[in-house]
């Protein structure tokens, strides 16, 4: 076992020692697996699987046809009607971020395969609302980085419009998710909890400096709790963006806002954000047990 492996290991024996503690042993407490098992990430044969389209919708936010990754789940069928998970990337990522370092496919067939997850829709835009949208050679490029912010109305004005002229999708806050990695948790959490009649499901992953300072971000903590079904903050313990993470935490736990707060083994990578994935998919579009928010904080 290497020394990140073992770390790994008594986190999550210890966890889950915690967790049966508070639960006093329930049945519950021992489906919660708080770091992703071996082969979650691992591609199946045995089992269904869903696919990955590329899509194109018009923008008027950004005056072009822009460019979206979207995953069905295995079965998909026209005749059901679906939620939907909007999935954002990083500074240095485009709309196919995610699906080159992490095969969501992947991670997400594994998890219907075993009956963990509601049957949704994963929408993978890219966050930079620009009609150059790559990358570019300086991904800090103070015009780079407001793309990042404009994003709020191409999404909220164009994309989920189109996502749910396209495809058959619950229109209603209740059945939309929000979540990102890193620029893409800091879009995450300032568009959906300055949203908060487009989503109710809102997820922070690593969440970078371009996260709204506190008070800006909640300004009405009270409104969050009666709205959101569930509100996730999460970072790697070596991560340097740490601080950001933290102080969103820090002011909700002041202002009593329930939340989720994550901190797992790892740095700004992948290894974390899959796990990510993982652990906040299987929340999504469930009943939610706001109670055992606590036994992620660690
Ligand atoms: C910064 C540091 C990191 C910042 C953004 C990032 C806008 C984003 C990192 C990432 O998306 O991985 O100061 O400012």
């Amino acid at each position: 076992m290497t020394n990140h492996e073992s770390k790994k290991q008594i986190i999550k024996s210890t966890l889950l020692g915690v967790a049966m503690l508070i639960s006093g042993y329930s049945a519950y407490a021992q489906d919660i697996t708080i770091i992703a098992p071996a082969g979650f990430d691992s591609f199946r044969t045995d089992i269904c699987h869903g696919k990955v389209d590329t899509v194109y919708y018009h923008s008027e936010t950004v005056g072009a046809d822009r460019r979206a990754v979207v995953y069905t789940p295995p079965g998909f069928s026209e005749s059901q009607t679906y939620p939907v998970l909007y999935l954002l990337h990083g500074i240095g990522g485009d709309e196919m971020e995610w699906l080159n370092n992490a095969q969501p496919q992947v991670i997400l067939d594994n998890l219907y395969a075993e009956d963990k997850l509601e049957p949704m829709i994963v929408v993978m835009p890219n966050g930079r609302a620009m009609k150059d949208d790559s990358p570019g050679e300086n991904i800090f490029a103070p015009e780079k980085v407001e793309a990042f912010t404009n994003f709020e109305r191409d999404l909220l004005d164009d994309l989920i419009p189109f996502i749910e002229r396209t495809y058959p999708v619950i229109n209603d806050r209740e059945y939309r998710a929000l979540a990102g990695l890193s620029m893409g948790g800091g879009q995450s959490l300032n568009f959906g909890l300055g949203n908060l009649d487009t989503f109710a499901w809102v997820g922070g992953f690593s969440s970078a400096p371009n996260t709204k300072a506190p008070e800006v971000l909640v300004p009405n903590p009270d409104l969050l709790n009666q709205k959101l079904k569930l509100l996730w903050i999460s970072c790697g313990d070596e991560d340097r963006l740490m601080h950001v993470s933290r102080r969103t935490h820090d002011y909700l736990a002041e202002h009593n806002v329930q939340h989720i707060f994550y901190v797992e083994p790892g740095g700004h990578d992948f290894d974390v954000w899959k796990n990510d994935l993982y652990q906040f998919s299987q929340l999504l579009f469930r009943p939610v047990d706001k109670s055992v928010f606590n036994i992620y904080n660690f």
